[in-house]
């Protein structure tokens, strides 16, 4: 056995609480040289005669990238007292890997050897609120949804959609553009709606924040957006607002007052100044965002600027009733200011949704302590290169999924925020080239996966867009320009997502094939006693897809056309880029 492979590492995603009751246990290994592992178990405190009492219990592979495979065990200790070792089989060798190394014998005289989970505190486990797990969010750009109310529209307003987005224009989004057609929303099947900024600001994005506590009048009032909260409650769609803490926007009335009394400033510490007096030309003395001027870095770890924001967190919160807080840039402010916006707002309504903004591995904000989730773009591109572009073979997909998916614990993978697109990035039809089958493959992929999936409005239509601010068009709104049919197949997907258990986020979830030959893959979902095959065919060509011996004589059912089948080893048919959901009618 390759030893340098052998990993183990507790109180991360190698080893957690999972639930009350419950830790899980995780080791990785060298792809297929461990034939069988073995936890070896027991209460830190249980000796007989002058040995450590243990037992073994079986691990099983979770998943295998090209290099790893990823092991796990859920155990129960009585006590929830854990200490632990591994016994590795290989093809030649047993040994044992305890926290002081590789053994050929089990060492029982001395507990110090062996991994420690000192006590299980359910207070300690990673928690996201339930009802994320069955949520499906919408990320709305207010300025691009819908004009309802032309009488609030801001100085230069264009008339609806009757041009290309620039980074300065104005179309006149308005919430009674969102609340006219939240019967809309209600009908595609979602179940959250992602705002991004709506507090007053300079620009048409709203991430330039000029007032933390005002609703920028081009989009209405706070009594509106009462009412734009109430309804979507009514309609069982949460409101997840945008919270831009990493900066403020340049007519900030604090940095406002820098500006005008640089050191005699009251404010002077609430951002990052390298002179005085504090100047954005040539190029600004102080912190942004990026090199936006627009943009002053707040200085988060200032209490004045904590007490300011946090207080504005759970304003909104109280006040408005939101469900969730998306963080702006989250990764560039402190994490103390995060551990004190987490228990601030969680103090308001526990079950408050916190999402960071991050696009890269996130581990120390997912700690618990932080974050629920993050935007996963690893999801994103893993998804684009395989169904958008074709850029990457189904092996290499199957790897990149099945790596992301053992990147954190199972219970921070179930709250990720799967997206295919937002605001920042080209719309997924762009990125596809304009192939709406690839699109449709791109939907059946994040819509039938684990998490909380969200779609970027004019997805679900196939809007076109490039990045930004290509991809801010505004909501077309008449049919001619709506692909229905595109409508239609993400609202079917979400239908089988809500109706059907295992199809959504549930249970477990196993590449069986990766073929790249044929660039299909074969998923098995299993959750309770539904089983479900998940066929992709990634290239143009119609081709066979042939299961496993085990699956052949089954009687499923093919959840697109209700057909009902028994794969035998003659194989499947399955059209060029298309899919196949088949429920085993295993009962
Ligand atoms: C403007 C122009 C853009 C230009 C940008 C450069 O419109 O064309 O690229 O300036 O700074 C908001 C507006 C943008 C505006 C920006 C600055 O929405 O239109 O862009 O302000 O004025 C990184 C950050 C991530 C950030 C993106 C934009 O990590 O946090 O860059 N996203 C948030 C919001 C944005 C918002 C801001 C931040 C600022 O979602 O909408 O922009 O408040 C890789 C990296 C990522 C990087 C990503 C995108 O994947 O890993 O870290 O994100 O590329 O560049």
């Amino acid at each position: 056995m390759l030893r340098e492979s052998i990993y183990h590492r507790p109180k991360n995603e190698f080893a957690y609480v999972y639930d009350e009751k419950t830790i899980h246990i995780r080791l990785k290994s060298k792809k297929g040289d461990v034939q069988k592992a073995l936890l070896i178990h027991g209460d830190p405190y249980d000796w007989e005669d002058g040995n450590w009492v243990s037992d073994k219990i079986e691990m099983g592979i979770t998943g295998s990238d090209e290099l790893f495979d990823y092991w796990l065990v859920a155990i129960q200790p009585p006590n929830r007292r854990l200490r632990y070792g591994f016994e590795l089989s290989g093809e030649e060798e047993v040994l044992f890997y305890t926290e002081k190394g590789f053994y050929s014998d089990m060492p029982t005289d001395d507990i110090a050897h062996y991994f420690c989970f000192p006590f299980l505190h359910y207070n300690d486990a990673f928690r996201a609120p339930e009802w994320v797990k069955n949520t499906v969010w919408y990320q709305i750009f207010p300025e691009r949804f819908a004009n309802g109310n032309p009488d609030i529209n801001p100085e230069g307003t264009l008339e609806w959609n009757s041009t290309e987005p620039t980074p300065t224009n104005f179309f006149g989004g308005d919430f009674e553009g969102i609340l006219q057609n939240l019967d809309y929303l209600k009908e595609l099947g979602i179940s959250g709606i992602y705002f991004t900024p709506i507090f007053k600001a300079y620009s048409n994005h709203k991430y330039d924040t000029i007032d933390y506590y005002e609703i920028d009048p081009q989009f209405g009032d706070k009594e509106t957006f009462k009412r734009l909260v109430e309804e979507c409650h009514n309609k069982d769609i949460r409101v997840m607002l945008d919270a831009v803490f990493n900066h403020s926007g340049y007519y900030f009335q604090p940095f406002q007052d820098v500006l005008e009394n640089g050191a005699d400033s009251e404010y002077k510490d609430w951002f990052h100044l390298h002179e005085l007096p504090v100047s954005a030309d040539p190029a600004p003395n102080y912190d942004t965002f990026a090199y936006e001027a627009s943009m002053p870095k707040l200085n988060t770890q200032h209490p004045d600027v904590k007490k300011y924001l946090i207080d504005a967190g759970t304003y909104w919160v109280r006040e408005f009733n939101i469900d969730g807080w998306r963080l702006d840039v989250a990764n560039e402010v402190d994490h103390q200011f995060w551990r004190e916006f987490r228990t601030a707002v969680k103090s308001v309504r526990d079950d408050i949704y916190i999402l960071g903004e991050i696009w890269h591995d996130a581990s120390p904000w997912l700690q618990g302590d932080q974050f629920d989730a993050v935007m996963n773009y690893p999801f994103t591109t893993g998804a684009i290169s395989f169904f958008g572009t074709n850029s990457q073979s189904a092996s290499e997909f199957s790897n990149v999924i099945q790596r992301m998916l053992h990147m954190y614990p199972e219970n921070v993978t179930e709250v990720a925020f799967n997206l295919l697109g937002s605001h920042d990035t080209p719309r997924i039809l762009n990125i596809a080239d304009g192939n709406k089958e690839r699109v449709k493959l791109l939907f059946a992929f994040q819509l039938s996966f684990s998490g909380s999936p969200c779609i970027y409005y004019g997805d679900e239509i196939a809007l076109l867009g490039d990045t930004d601010p290509g991809c801010r068009k505004c909501m077309p709104w008449d049919e001619e320009e709506e692909d229905l049919d595109m409508l239609e197949h993400v609202k079917k997907l979400l239908s089988l997502r809500k109706d059907i258990d295992v199809f959504g986020n549930n249970g477990r979830y196993a590449f069986l094939q990766a073929n790249d030959e044929n660039g299909t893959l074969v998923i098995l979902k299993e959750f309770e006693n539904q089983r479900l095959l998940a066929l992709f065919n990634n290239l143009e060509e119609e081709t066979t897809i042939y299961l496993p011996e085990d699956f052949h004589g089954q009687e499923m059912t093919d959840l697109w056309t209700n057909d009902v089948l028994e794969p035998s080893e003659e194989g499947i048919i399955v059209p060029g880029l298309n899919f196949k959901f088949l429920l085993i009618n295993d009962n």
